[in-house]
């Protein structure tokens, strides 16, 4: 076996042959959530069946680690309780995306927002004894309870755009290494929690600080305790800015499990990974953080452009920091097939930290462009939503293209920018619509 084989994440079927016993444990992770029973639930039947989507009558016959034919019809097959309709793309770790009509509404459910995970997330999660550190570069390092947090701050609820720094990553020619998500590793939920700036503030973030480093209860995939799965950070300026939040509600009731319950951060408009879920510790550094996943070419681009399959020296890439421009048709869903000559088109755009001035939609190709209704966003952080009538002039075969432009003047491109991870795929948004006669 060659190196790189030795250490590629296992799937579900080399697990389960290997380590029957504690597959599933490995697998989807124990869960023990207080006042939302039923989710992955502790025993490996329990989890077994939550993923399944149902109890299982006939348990006492089956042999142990079998693998349920559930999954040997395929990764579509695996439910996520509090989930529903995500595209399972990996199974260890869980990794799932939502198809973009699921994304319609303004706000993400919790059911829908994808599940983007390093590593193994944690087991017996209690919301009442968790804690926060706030240490390294400040005057008073502190340890908050997530009670402490609702009692000593100021209490927001903001609608948040999170999308991974690889959504999109799919289309790469030539085909870029990881998860392989096409449009849905992106969500607007609403989240409550305390500032992350005014948390900072009150540890007193000294002179010489630099960036933030961010650490979590989630298990490397190797089980090894001294690594991490994942421990990203932010520049100060950025940390400071009071769009971010420390949350424990999203959408009105705790994380979900596999969203970082019961507590992360959610910082909008920059890569997903900057909002690190079962947030455990936040050390303020004298220098840029240098976690997994910070360094390397880890959510990293060139520094230039360069062309497809060009090699690029390591440290020709620098880090992500905000998100381009972007925009999503959420309805129709691709491959509608509709009788009459119009059509009403939704979806979403949003733009890191700025804000969209337009979203315009083309039925030809590109060839000429229309304009929609655009709401302003809900608040900073928050996707807009565009709205139009489109009409075609005969049947046949269209495609509805939509591209935003934000208030830097700044488009969506037609094409990928390649980069050698596959990262930040902002170009258009195409669905495909067929016109009967
Ligand atoms: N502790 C921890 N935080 C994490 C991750 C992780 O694996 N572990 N994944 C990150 C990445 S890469 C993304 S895109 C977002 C996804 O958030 P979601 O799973 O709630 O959609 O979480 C980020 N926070
Ligand atoms: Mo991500």
């Amino acid at each position: 076996m060659k190196e790189e084989d030795k250490n590629a994440p296992k799937g579900i079927y080399e697990y389960y042959e290997k380590n029957p016993e504690t597959a599933d444990d490995k697998v989807f992770g124990r869960v023990s959530y207080p006042d939302r029973r039923g989710f992955l639930k502790g025993a490996g039947l329990a989890t077994m069946a939550a993923v399944l989507g149902g109890a299982i009558p006939f348990h006492r016959n089956m042999p142990a680690g079998m693998i349920p034919a559930a999954f040997a019809e395929g990764l579509e097959d695996v439910v996520i309780e509090g989930k529903d309709g995500l595209t399972v793309l990996n199974d260890r770790p869980m990794n799932a995306e939502t198809p973009p009509h699921l994304l319609n509404d303004d706000i993400t459910p919790t059911t829908r927002h994808f599940i983007r995970n390093n590593g193994i997330p944690p087991t017996d999660v209690d919301a009442d004894s968790w804690t926060l550190t706030i240490d390294g570069l400040v005057d008073k390092p502190m340890t908050l309870t997530i009670g402490d947090l609702k009692k000593n701050f100021d209490v927001v609820e903001q609608q948040l755009v999170v999308e991974c720094g690889g959504n999109g990553r799919a289309f790469f020619e030539p085909k870029a290494k990881g998860n392989q998500w096409t449009y849905g590793a992106v969500a607007c939920s609403n989240w409550t929690g305390v500032r992350l700036a005014d948390v900072l503030k009150a540890a007193g973030v000294r002179d010489g600080a630099v960036y933030t480093a961010h650490y979590s209860a989630d298990k490397h995939l190797s089980g090894k305790a001294d690594k991490l799965p994942i421990s990203r950070g932010l520049p100060i300026a950025k940390a400071m800015g009071g769009e971010n939040l420390i949350a424990f509600e999203q959408n009105g009731e705790p994380l979900h499990p596999m969203n970082g319950a019961p507590l992360r951060l959610v910082v909008p408009g920059w890569p997903g990974s900057c909002s690190q879920k079962w947030l455990t510790r936040i050390q303020v550094r004298d220098q840029v953080h240098d976690g997994p996943k910070m360094t390397g070419k880890a959510y990293r681009v060139p520094n230039r452009p360069v062309a497809p399959g060009e090699k690029v020296a390591k440290e020709d890439f620098v880090i992500i920091e905000r998100m381009p421009v972007k925009s999503l048709i959420t309805s129709p869903q691709t491959n509608t097939e509709i009788s009459g000559n119009e059509l009403m088109v939704k979806g979403h755009a949003w733009s890191g930290d700025r804000k969209v001035d337009s979203v315009q939609l083309s039925t030809d190709f590109g060839a000429t462009w229309m304009d929609t209704d655009l709401s302003d966003p809900a608040n900073e952080g928050a996707w807009q939503t565009f709205n139009a009538k489109v009409q075609f002039p005969q049947p046949g075969y269209y495609e509805v293209w939509a591209k935003a432009t934000d208030d830097q003047g700044v488009s969506q491109p037609f094409a990928i920018a390649w980069n050698p991870k596959g990262y930040l795929n902002n170009s258009f948004h195409r669905v495909a619509v067929v016109v009967k006669g």
